[in-house]
C-alpha cells in the first residue's frame, strides 16, 4: 500500500502462485481495489499490442495539457508455451524506455497453458495493482483463443487491435473477438492494406452488433446519459458503438486519440451505469465460483467415501443416472 515495488513483486509471485499467503493478502488487500481502470489489449499474435500498450503507457506518463497523469500498471499474459521464455522476453525489451520510471509497473505472467488459471491468478495479479495505487492497468493477452474473452470479463474498457498484411484480412478477423471490443484499432497504419482492414472491421462491425448502429447514431455520450442506469447491461452496452482508430505504434501516431477513446469510454461506462454491473457481474461470479468450489469440498469432508464409492460403482453399471445418484447422495439417501 505504500507502494514498495519489491514488496509488490514478492505479492504478485504469491498470488501468481495462488499461495495461502498470497490468498490472506488478496483478502486484506480488497477494501483496497475497485479504484483502477481495467484496459484490455488482445489481438493476433504480432499486431503491435506491446508496442501500443508501451506507447499508451508513455503518453499517460507525460501526458499533455488537460490529460491526467496516472500511475500505469501493465500485465502482459504470455501466450508462448512453457518451455520457451521468448515472448518474456521480447515484451521487456520492448518496454524498455519505460523502465525506471516509478509510476509504471510491468508484470509478465506466464500463462503455463492450464485451462481456466489464466484469468484467476490474472484478475488477482490485476487486484494487487489496483491496491498498490496504479490507476490505469493495461492487461495484454493474445487473442488466439479463450483467453481474450475472460479478459475482456476481467476489463472495464476491452482493445482489440488489428493490423494489415496478417494474410487475407479479413481472415484474420473473428467475430468473436469484436463481440468483445469496446475499441478497435487498425494498427500498422504505415503498411499497405489499411483501407481494407478497416472497410473489413466496419462490415463486421454492422454483422456482429446490427443493434449499435441503430442505437448508437455516433452519440454513445448522450445515449448513455439518457439511459436510465438500471435494465440490462447487454441492451447498455450496445449502445456504445465502437470507435476505430488508426495507429502507427512504432511511432506514437493515434496513440492520442485512443486514448481520447479510452476516457471516452471510461465516461460512457461510468454515466450509463455499465461501468457498475460489469463490476457487479465480476464478482458476482467470483463469488459464485468460490461457494461452488467451497460447498463441494465442505460436502466432500463430510460424506462418506464408502458410500460415495458405492454409489460411483452403481452408476457405472447403470444402475442409477448421474442425477439420481446425486439427487440421493445430497438428500442423503444412499440405498
Ligand atoms: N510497421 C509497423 N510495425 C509495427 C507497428 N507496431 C508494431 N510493429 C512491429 O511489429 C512487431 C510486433 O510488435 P509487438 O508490439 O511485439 O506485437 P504484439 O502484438 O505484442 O506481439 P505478440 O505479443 O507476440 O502477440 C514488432 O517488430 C514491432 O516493431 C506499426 O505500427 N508499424
Ligand atoms: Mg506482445
Amino acid at each position: 500500500l505504500r507502494g514498495s515495488r519489491l514488496a509488490l513483486a514478492r505479492l504478485l509471485t504469491q498470488v501468481e502462485n495462488d499461495t495461502l499467503e498470497g490468498r490472506a493478502a488478496l483478502i486484506e488487500l480488497f477494501p483496497h481495489t475497485g479504484k483502477a481502470h481495467l484496459v484490455g489489449v488482445t489481438g493476433a499474435p504480432g499486431t503491435g499490442k506491446s508496442s501500443l500498450v508501451n506507447q499508451l503507457a508513455r503518453f499517460y506518463r507525460n501526458p499533455p495539457q488537460g490529460v491526467e497523469k496516472v500511475k500505469i500498471g501493465i500485465v502482459a499474459v504470455d501466450p508462448s508455451s512453457p518451455f520457451s521464455g521468448g515472448a518474456i522476453l521480447g515484451d521487456r525489451v520492448r518496454m524498455r524506455d519505460l523502465s525506471g520510471d516509478p509510476g509504471v509497473y510491468i508484470r509478465s505472467m506466464a500463462s503455463r497453458g492450464a485451462l481456466g488459471g489464466i484469468a484467476a491468478s490474472t484478475a488477482g495479479v490485476v487486484q494487487a495493482l489496483d491496491a498498490a495505487g496504479y490507476e490505469l492497468i493495461l492487461i495484454e493477452t493474445v487473442g488466439a483463443g479463450q483467453d481474450e474473452v475472460e479478459i475482456a470479463r476481467l476489463a472495464h474498457t476491452t482493445i482489440v487491435v488489428e493490423a494489415p498484411g496478417l494474410g487475407d484480412d479479413i481472415q484474420a478477423i473473428k467475430a468473436g473477438i469484436l463481440e468483445i471490443a469496446d475499441i478497435l484499432v487498425v494498427n500498422k497504419a504505415d503498411r499497405p492494406g489499411v483501407e481494407n482492414t478497416e472497410r473489413g472491421l466496419k462490415n463486421m462491425l454492422q454483422l456482429a452488433r446490427p443493434t449499435s448502429k441503430i442505437a448508437g447514431v455516433g452519440k454513445p455520450g448522450h445515449e448513455a446519459m439518457t439511459a436510465s442506469g438500471e435494465g440490462n447491461l447487454l441492451t447498455q452496452e450496445r449502445i456504445w458503438s465502437p470507435p476505430i482508430i488508426r495507429t502507427v505504434a512504432t511511432e506514437g501516431e493515434g496513440v492520442e486519440e485512443l486514448a481520447d477513446e479510452i476516457q471516452r469510454h471510461r465516461e460512457y461506462m461510468k454515466a450509463s451505469g455499465a461501468w457498475i454491473k460489469r463490476e457487479q457481474m465480476r464478482l458476482q461470479a467470483e463469488m459464485d465460483t468460490l461457494l461452488n468450489a467451497t460447498v463441494v469440498a465442505r460436502w466432500h469432508a463430510a460424506m462418506d467415501t464408502q458410500i460415495y464409492q458405492e454409489t460411483l460403482r452403481r452408476v457405472l453399471e447403470r444402475q442409477l443416472s448421474p442425477r439420481e445418484a446425486v439427487l440421493k447422495l445430497v438428500n442423503g439417501d444412499s440405498r
